[in-house]
C-alpha cells in the first residue's frame, strides 16, 4: 500500500463508511474491527494476485496439503507483524480512539481442527509462504469448529464454536469457482470402441463452494492460499413442497447436504465409522483434485501431473484422494489404468500421525460401496492387483497382512501406503516405530517409500508473536536474522553465563509469568505466587497423555507439604479439552478441580501449591501460556506420542522439558544434551515388549510401593470432598489394566520432579538450561521441516 499513517487512517474512515456503513462515532467494535480487515485486506489481496500471477509465468511445481483439520488461530495480528505494519496501524487507531488490542481479542480463534494434527497444518502453510514455496491448503470451511470449553462445577460442557460470528473476512468466497460432488448412485460398465468404459448414473451431486484465505509470508511479499470447501445444495428449496405449505420438507434437501461442513468431528485418535465423516472426507478430495486439474489443464498436458503437482495426505483422513485422482483421470481423461496409476502414485504422498490402535481408519465395505460406487470399485481393483503381486513375490501370508480389504472393511493407512511414492512419521522414533511394527510388511516391500519428517513449529506466530519482550531481547542481543533464519537462534548460547543477559531473561519470564498469572485470576479466580514455579501441562485430554502422572504427583506433594517437608513453591497449570464421548479424559478434569478446590484453599498449604485448570484451551490462550512456562510436561507412554509439538513450543520459549523418552522429546534431548532436559520412565521399546508378553501387573506395584497405594488411594477414599465413586472408573483402570504405565513410571517421575526442584533453585543453572533450550530450537522451527518435505518428498523450488 505504501502505507503511511495519514493514508492509513484515511483509507480506514473510509471503509468504515463504504463498507460497513457508519462512522467513527457510530461503529461497534465489529465494525472497528471489520473495517481493520479490509483496510489490510487491500494491501494484503494484491500482493496475493501478484503472487499468482508470477507463479503462474514460471509454471512451477506446486504442492497441495490435504487436511481435514487446519488449525490457524486468529490471524489479525499475525498479518499486521508479517505485513511489518503493526506499529503503524497501532498508532494511527491510537490517534482515532481506538484499540487494537481489543479488536485483536474480539476475533474469534479459527479452530478448525482438534490439537496436534491441525496445528502443524497450519504451522506448514505459515512455513510455506515464508520460504516462498508454492504450495496451498485444502481444507473444509467448517460452520462450526471445535467446541468451546466450559468448565461448569468441575466438569467440561461443550458449547457450539461460531467462529465465523466475528465477520471471517480474511477470506473470500469464489462463487464462481464451484465444483460438483457426487454422492450415491450406480455404475454402468460399457464398451465403447473397444475399450470397456464406466458411466456413473442416478447419483446424487452436490456443489463445493471455496472459501480462499491468504496466507501471507513474513515480510515477502509473497502469499499463498488456504481453500476451504462448502458444501452448498443446487436448490436453495422444492418449490412443489413449498407451495404446498410443507416448509420443512421444502428445505429438508438443502439441510441435509449442507450438513456435510456443517461440524468438526471432535474426536481425535479416535476412529468412528460415522457416514457423515466419509462424506466430508470425500467431499474435500473431490472438490480439491477437480479445482486442481481445471487450474492445471489450463496450461499443462495431463501426462505429466506428476511432474508439476504434488499432493500430501494428511493421516488417512484425505486417503480417498487416491481412488478418486484415479477416477478422475481414467473416467474423464481417458488414461490406462497404468498410467493414471502411475501419475497417482508420483503425485501422492502421505503422513501418519498416530499409532494408537483405535485412531486407525477402516470404512465398511457396504458403506463406501453405497456412498461412492465407482470409488468402491477403484479400490477393489488397487486391492486385488497388489494382492496378487505380493502373492507372487512374497507368498501367502505376507499377502494377507498387507491386503487393503480384509474382514469387510477397508483399511485406509494400507490404501495410504500402497498409492503413495512417500510415507513418513513425525520423529524418529516414531518413523523407526512405522518401520520395524505398524507397518513392518509394507517396509518389506517398499523400504524406499518410508522416511522421517521430524515435526516443527513456525517459531514466528510461537516466539516472534506471543513473547513480543524475548524476541526483543534476542534481536537486541543477536540482531533480527533469526525470524528468517532460524539457525541463527544457536549463537544465543554464547549468552549462557552471560550475567546481564541472564538477568533479563528471569526478568522477562517473571513479567510473562505475572501476565498469565492476571489472566488465571480473571478466569478462575485462582490468586498464584509468580515466584513458583509455573509447572504445565496443556494439550488434549487423553489417557495415553497421561495428566493422571501428573496428579498422582500433586497428591504425593500436597502430602509431603502437610507433613512440613520443605517442598519448593509450584503452580500446577492445567488446559486442554477431551472429546465429547471420552468419560474417562472428562474424569480426568473433574479430577484436577476437584484436587484444586480441595488444595487451593487449603491454609496448610500456605500457598506452596497451587492447582489451576484454564477452560477453553486453544491457540491463542496457548500464547499466552507457553511464554510464562518454567517447565513443560511432555509425560506420555513412550511410543505412544507420535511426535508432540507443544514440547517445541515451550522449548523456544525457554522452559525446561519434564519428559518420557517418546516422540520428538528424544530429539529434544538430542539437541540441548542430556543436562539440559529431565526424563525419566519406562523406554518405547520395553513398554511394548510389556505389550506383547502382558507380563505388567499394575496390582503389583500398587501394593509393593505404598507412596503410590497412598496417592491412588485418595482417588476414592473420601479424601476429595466428592461422592467417593466419581472417580472409580480411573482407580479400576490404574489397578486393573493401567493400559499406559502409570504406575510403573510413578516413582521415577517424583524423582524426576525432585531434580526439576533443585534446578530451580540454583538460578543460574536453571537460566543457562533456559538460554541452552531456545539456542537449540532451531531445529524445531517448520521451516526446516518444510524445507525437508519440499526437497525430500514434494520435488518443490522456492520462487525468487
Ligand atoms: C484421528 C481421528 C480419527 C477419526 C475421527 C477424527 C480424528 C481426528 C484426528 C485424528 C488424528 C489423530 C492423530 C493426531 O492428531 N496425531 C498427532 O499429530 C501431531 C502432529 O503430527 C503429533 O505431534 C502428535 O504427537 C500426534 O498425537
Amino acid at each position: 500500500m505504501g502505507f503511511n499513517k495519514e493514508y492509513f487512517k484515511k483509507v480506514y474512515l473510509n471503509n468504515l463508511c463504504t463498507l460497513c456503513e457508519t462512522n467513527l462515532e457510530e461503529a461497534t467494535l465489529l465494525d472497528k474491527y471489520n473495517a481493520l480487515v479490509y483496510t489490510i485486506r487491500d494491501d494484503l489481496y494484491k500482493k496475493w494476485v501478484n503472487t499468482n500471477k508470477i507463479r503462474k509465468e514460471n509454471n512451477v511445481k506446486k504442492v497441495y496439503y490435504f487436511s481435514l483439520e487446519f488449525l490457524p488461530g486468529k490471524l489479525l495480528d499475525r498479518n499486521l507483524i508479517y505485513l511489518g505494519i503493526k506499529d503503524l496501524c497501532n498508532e494511527a487507531l491510537e490517534e482515532m480512539g481506538i484499540s487494537l488490542k481489543e479488536l485483536e481479542e474480539l476475533e474469534e480463534d479459527a479452530a478448525l481442527g482438534n490439537g496436534g494434527l491441525g496445528r502443524l497444518a497450519a504451522c506448514f502453510l505459515d512455513s510455506m509462504a515464508s520460504l516462498q514455496l508454492p504450495g496451498c491448503g485444502c481444507g473444509i470451511k467448517y460452520k462450526y469448529g471445535l467446541f468451546k470449553q466450559k468448565i461448569i462445577n468441575g466438569y467440561q460442557v461443550e458449547e457450539e464454536d461460531n467462529w465465523l460470528k466475528s465477520g471471517g473476512l480474511w477470506g473470500i468466497t469464489k462463487i464462481d469457482k464451484c465444483v460438483e460432488v457426487k454422492f450415491g448412485g450406480n455404475v454402468k460398465s460399457i464398451y465403447e470402441n473397444n475399450k470397456l468404459i464406466f458411466k456413473e448414473e442416478n447419483y446424487h451431486s452436490i456443489l463445493a463452494e471455496p472459501y480462499d484465505v491468504p496466507v501471507l509470508g513474513y515480510k515477502n511479499e509473497f502469499v499463498n492460499t488456504l481453500r476451504l470447501w462448502r458444501a452448498k445444495s443446487k436448490k436453495d428449496f422444492d418449490f412443489d413442497y413449498f407451495s404446498l405449505g410443507e416448509y420443512l420438507k421444502a428445505v429438508e434437501e438443502k439441510v441435509d447436504i449442507e450438513s456435510i461442513s456443517y461440524v468438526l468431528y471432535p474426536d481425535d485418535n479416535n476412529y468412528k465409522n460415522k457416514v457423515l465423516r466419509l462424506k466430508q472426507q470425500y467431499f474435500l478430495v473431490s472438490a480439491s483434485i477437480q479445482s486442481i486439474i481445471n487450474e492445471y489443464k489450463k496450461s499443462n498436458k495431463i501426462n505429466s501431473f506428476h511432474e508439476k503437482i504434488a499432493i500430501h495426505i494428511n493421516d488417512t483422513h484425505p486417503t480417498l484422494a487416491i481412488p478418486e485422482l484415479m477416477r478422475i483421470l481414467i473416467d474423464y481423461e481417458g488414461l490406462s489404468w497404468q498410467e493414471a496409476w502411475h501419475i497417482t502414485v508420483n503425485t501422492i504422498s502421505y503422513t501418519n500421525h498416530t499409532i494408537m490402535p483405535e485412531a486407525l481408519e477402516k470404512w465398511p465395505l457396504h458403506m463406501v460401496k453405497e456412498l461412492l460406487p465407482r470409488v468402491y470399485m477403484i479400490i477393489e481393483e488397487i486391492n486385488k492387483r497388489f494382492y496378487e503381486r505380493v502373492l507372487r513375490e512374497k507368498g501367502e501370508q505376507k499377502a494377507k497382512n498387507i491386503a487393503i480389504i480384509f474382514n469387510n472393511e477397508i483399511n485406509m493407512a494400507k490404501l495410504a501406503i500402497v498409492g503413495s511414492h512417500s510415507v513418513n512419521g513425525v520423529a524418529k522414533l516414531h518413523t523407526n516405530i512405522l518401520k520395524s511394527e505398524v507397518m513392518r510388511d509394507f517396509y518389506d516391500i517398499y523400504p524406499e517409500r518410508f522416511n522421517n519428517k521430524t515435526n516443527g513449529i513456525t517459531h514466528r506466530r510461537f516466539l516472534l508473536k506471543s513473547n513480543t519482550k524475548l524476541s526483543n531481547l534476542i534481536s537486541e542481543s543477536i540482531g533480527d536474522c533469526w525470524i528468517k533464519s532460524p539457525k541463527e537462534l544457536k549463537k544465543l548460547e554464547s549468552f549462557a553465563e552471560d550475567k546481564s543477559f541472564c538477568e533479563k531473561l528471569q526478568c522477562i519470564k517473571k513479567e510473562n509469568k505475572i501476565e498469565l498469572s492476571k489472566i488465571i485470576k480473571d478466569s478462575t479466580g485462582i490468586i498464584v505466587d509468580e515466584n513458583s514455579i509455573f509447572d504445565v501441562q496443556i494439550k488434549r485430554f487423553h489417557l495415553y497423555k497421561r495428566q493422571l502422572l501428573n496428579v498422582l504427583n500433586i497428591i504425593y506433594m500436597y502430602n509431603e507439604v502437610l507433613q512440613n517437608r520443605d517442598v519448593f513453591p509450584r503452580t500446577f497449570i492445567f488446559s486442554g479439552k477431551a472429546a465429547r464421548g471420552y468419560y474417562e479424559a472428562k474424569q480426568v478434569i473433574k479430577l484436577i478441580n476437584a484436587l484444586g478446590e480441595k488444595i487451593n484453599k487449603d491454609s496448610r498449604v500456605k500457598d506452596k501449591i497451587k492447582v489451576v485448570f484454564l477452560e477453553n484451551y486453544r491457540v491463542s490462550l496457548s500464547e499466552r501460556i507457553f511464554p510464562a512456562a518454567d517447565v513443560s510436561e511432555q509425560i506420555s507412554t513412550a511410543s505412544k506420542e507420535a511426535s508432540g509439538t507443544g514440547n517445541m513450543k515451550f522449548m523456544m520459549n525457554g522452559a525446561i522439558t519434564l519428559g518420557t523418552l517418546d516422540g520428538a522429546n528424544v530429539e529434544i534431548l538430542e539437541a540441548v544434551g542430556k543436562e539440559n532436559i529431565v526424563t525419566f520412565g519406562l523406554k518405547a521399546e520395553e513398554v511394548l515388549n510389556y505389550y506383547k508378553n502382558r507380563n505388567y501387573n499394575p496390582f503389583e506395584v500398587y501394593n509393593r510401593e505404598p507412596i503410590i497405594k497412598n496417592s491412588v488411594d485418595k482417588l476414592v477414599n473420601g479424601f476429595l470432598d466428592i461422592n467417593r465413586d466419581e472417580f472409580k472408573v480411573l482407580y479400576n483402570e490404574l489397578l486393573r489394566r493401567d493400559e499406559y504405565f502409570v504406575l510403573k513410571d510413578f516413582m521415577e517421575y517424583i524423582k524426576a520432579q525432585k531434580k526439576i526442584e533443585q534446578l530451580y533453585k540454583n538460578t543460574n543453572v536453571w537460566n543457562k538450561i533456559s538460554i541452552t533450550n531456545i539456542a537449540n530450537s532451531a531445529r524445531f522451527s517448520s521451516d526446516r521441516t518444510i524445507k525437508e518435505y519440499a526437497k525430500e518428498i514434494w520435488n518443490i523450488e522456492n520462487i525468487k
